[in-house]
């Protein structure tokens, strides 16, 4: 059993420390490109049926599990274009209502897929065709927004490639999705929320996997710059994410391209997304993708190389499109904190003002949409549980196409993967770690850490919340009404 200390005392001595002396200086980073104009969009028809189906998660000698998935796949991936159009038809066979959210895409607000806010509940038999167009190259991924701990914890989880980023095609490419599973040893699953995760860092799963298996191996082409899209779409886990065995380099986060930078280890909260790029070892060589945070190093996956190699060159690989997210104007954006804390007496001060009849009120009145218990906040105001008559006003009406800045303060003893729909923010830096300047969706934000985000407000009812699905379930939820 190999400990995460170890591994990196290991690494000191054995391998890091002379090598270095050996090593060509690094490169200076190579600055992103000016994309391409797109080409000729194509449309993409696809029918997504929200069904149970039987899966052997715990081995093809054990149980089966009863999960819900988008077709008859477990995780589907759809693969577009910068510019495609995605006319994606929701058909709900399930015993209950859903919807779908694209997670990191900036979609126009009545196509964002949450129960109530943007559109109808999508009944048990009924369907809904989402029909928008993708804006951003990237790594993103969709899931339902009532419900979360239930519906994504039985497998409601599928993933979208944009592609249009790579100025050079690169070998290979695997797609890497974790995901913990909630099953009991008959492979039933067992209640997805708890009181004692949900007021502390969240329920963890029993079973651990990879694209739904425990060990995740493959076969790389051998001496080749293969890249890997790692999604972390688990509800709860919190990953420190590295490499062994090869040399390789981030070159997206949330999907979106930053320069080329090493990796050394990378944090990764639930909804994360990370791309690397990384040069194979020779016929034979083994890499190891690995999660240096829990106790015991997991390994994400084994890459064996095979055949001819590819490519004779050093590793320098060629820099991506940048994305064309709208650049922040940080000089004349107005600022905003936002403090992630535990749940107050102020919840049952609501001032209620809206509208019984707004459709946004009836959230609060389907126990689908709402827990029964409340621990957490966002400035002193809880997503509201279904004790409460009214749900609280926006966190903040924004102005469409003017900038903010939010602070982000985590005053809990917990982390806390922040996320807000229909934008891409830029993330500027934090008060405890040296993170790189990056665009992302989603921003864990540590324990007594403060970040600062960035972004142009697009017009809409846009939700704002902890990607720890029991979290965003008792309290620490909101959103903004944009004009
Ligand atoms: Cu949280």
């Amino acid at each position: 059993m190999l400990t995460r200390r170890a591994a990196i005392a290991g690494l000191g001595v054995g391998l890091v420390a002379p090598a270095l002396l050996s090593l060509p200086r690094r490169p200076a980073a190579r600055p992103l490109l000016t994309p391409p104009v797109a080409g000729a969009p194509a449309l993409h028809d696809v029918t997504l049926e929200a069904k149970a189906r039987s899966v052997k998660l715990l081995g093809k000698d054990g149980p089966e599990s009863t999960l819900w998935t988008y077709g008859d796949e477990l995780f589907p991936v759809l693969r577009l274009k910068r510019g495609d159009r995605l006319r994606a038809t929701l058909k709900n066979s399930l015993g209950e209502h859903t919807s779908i959210h694209w997670h990191g895409v900036r979609v126009p607000n009545d196509m964002d897929g949450v129960q109530y806010v943007t559109q109808k509940p999508v009944e048990p038999g009924e369907s809904f065709t989402y029909d928008f167009s993708l804006p951003d190259t990237g790594t993103f991924f969709f899931h339902p927004h009532c419900n979360e701990t239930g519906q994504v914890g039985h497998g409601l989880l599928g993933v979208v490639i944009v592609a249009g980023d790579e100025s050079e095609a690169f070998d290979d490419e695997a797609v890497i999705i974790a995901k913990d599973w909630r099953l009991a040893e008959d492979g039933s699953f067992l209640p997805f929320s708890t009181d004692s995760g949900a007021a502390r860092a969240g329920t963890f799963g029993t079973l651990r996997t990879v694209n739904g298996v425990k060990r995740f191996a493959r076969k790389v082409p051998a001496a080749a710059d293969i890249r890997l899209r790692l999604l972390n779409l688990d509800a709860t886990r919190m990953m420190d994410v590295g490499v062994e065995g090869a040399e390789a380099r981030i070159i997206a986060i949330d999907g979106n391209p930053v320069e080329a930078m090493p990796l050394d280890s990378w944090r990764m909260g639930a909804a994360s997304r990370l791309d690397l790029v990384l040069r194979t070892p020779k016929a034979g060589g083994k890499v190891r993708l690995r999660d240096y945070f829990p106790t015991e190093i997991f390994d994400l996956a084994e890459l064996e190389a095979e055949g001819p190699d590819r490519r004779a060159e050093p590793f320098d690989p060629a820099p991506l499109y940048a994305s064309r997210v709208p650049e922040p104007d940080l000089a004349g954006a107005e600022t905003q904190p936002f403090v992630f804390g535990a749940a107050s007496d102020a919840i049952a001060s609501f001032i209620d003002t809206l509208d019984p009849d707004d459709p946004l009120s009836k959230v609060i009145l389907d126990d689908l949409c709402t827990a029964s218990r409340t621990f957490w906040a966002i400035n002193k105001r809880s997503w509201p549980n279904d004790g409460h008559r009214n749900l609280p006003p926006p966190l903040a009406r924004l102005k469409s196409g003017k900038s903010y800045r939010f602070t982000l303060q985590n005053a809990t003893p917990h982390p806390h993967p922040i996320h807000l729909h229909g934008h891409t923010f830029k993330v500027l830096g934090s008060s405890k770690r040296k993170l790189p300047v990056h665009y992302a969706d989603t921003v864990l934000v540590l324990p007594k850490e403060r970040i600062e985000i960035a972004f142009v407000a697009a017009a809409g009812k846009w939700m704002f919340h902890c990607h720890i699905l029991e979290h965003l379930e008792t309290g620490m939820m909101g959103y903004f009404a944009n004009a």
